[in-house]
């Protein structure tokens, strides 16, 4: 068990205000190897935002692809000895996205709840937003409306696809108030952890600095993730076939019938809309 792992106190924030900060940092010395690979991540993806990193990893969970690094990380125990304070001991590892702003002309994450494009049912799932670079409120760090998950519903979207949003699924709800947003600012190498029905976004970044993040998703394995299900025509506006995708079961026992063989024979790859 972590040495870092969540008080009862940071659990009861956690469930009362949808997102926590836990103790925990990632090693500098994983830190340094994850922001290396962003660098050739990019450089090899240069047809794509940077903000619409969807890593798929296929070809299984043992095979350790070359681009270890993410998966380590999202795989790491005392991360989810982390998610299963929150989630329980079964654990579904179902998606990792990098969402890399650009220093200058980043792109604003309009106001969303993630469950809104998400296939997962019953809907229950965390994301560990980890801080690649520093993430403050100058560079477009990540913002929440604390409580808000606490409704259980989903907000009415609509879509927006202007090319200035990193995704097209934009709240639009009159329970919505911007004005009790909170920003998240980490450093690098601290991370978040928010809920599915956590309202968030994030500002544009105009500035000088770079501001990276990986998200992990994980749900619990009580949960199924319905591929019939996934939103179609793309998800949220980014290439994306979430009903392709490979998942991973990383700790526990599977309750709901999930199917962990699809996509298992496809090589790791940068975006998953094939
Ligand atoms: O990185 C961001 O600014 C947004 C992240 C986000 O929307 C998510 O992790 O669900």
């Amino acid at each position: 068990m972590a040495a870092d792992r969540l008080s009862p106190e940071e659990v009861a924030r956690y469930r009362e205000q949808g997102y926590i900060v836990p103790r925990y940092r990632v090693p500098a010395a994983r830190l340094a190897a994850m922001r290396a690979l962003l660098e050739r991540l990019i450089a090899e993806n240069p047809g794509r935002r940077p903000e619409h990193l969807v890593l798929r990893w296929g070809g299984g969970v043992a095979a350790r692809p070359t681009d270890a690094a993410f998966l380590d990380h999202a795989r790491d125990p005392e991360i989810l000895d982390l998610v299963e304070q929150l989630i329980g001991p079964d654990i579904v590892l179902w998606g990792s996205h990098v969402f890399c702003k650009p220093a200058g002309h980043g792109l604003e994450v309009p106001w969303h709840q993630d469950g809104q494009y998400w296939p997962i049912r019953p809907l229950a799932s965390v994301t560990v937003w980890l801080a690649l670079d520093a993430s403050r409120r100058e560079n477009g760090c990540l913002r929440v409306i604390p409580g808000s998950h606490r409704t259980q519903s989903i907000y009415h979207h609509r879509l927006d696809e202007r090319p200035a949003l990193a995704i097209n699924q934009v709240v639009d709800d009159a329970r919505f108030d911007e004005g009790r947003a909170v920003d998240v600012e980490l450093e690098a190498g601290q991370l978040s952890i928010h809920d599915v029905y956590m309202l968030h976004g994030s500002r544009p970044n105009r500035s000088d600095q770079r501001r990276a993040g990986f998200a992990s998703r994980y749900m619990p394995a009580t949960s199924l993730y319905d591929r019939s299900i996934a939103f179609p025509g793309g998800s949220a506006g980014i290439k994306q076939n979430m009903a392709l995708r490979p998942i991973y079961l990383v700790r526990g026992q599977d309750r709901a019938g999930n199917d962990f063989s699809l996509g298992q024979d496809r090589p790791f790859q940068v975006g998953d809309d094939g």
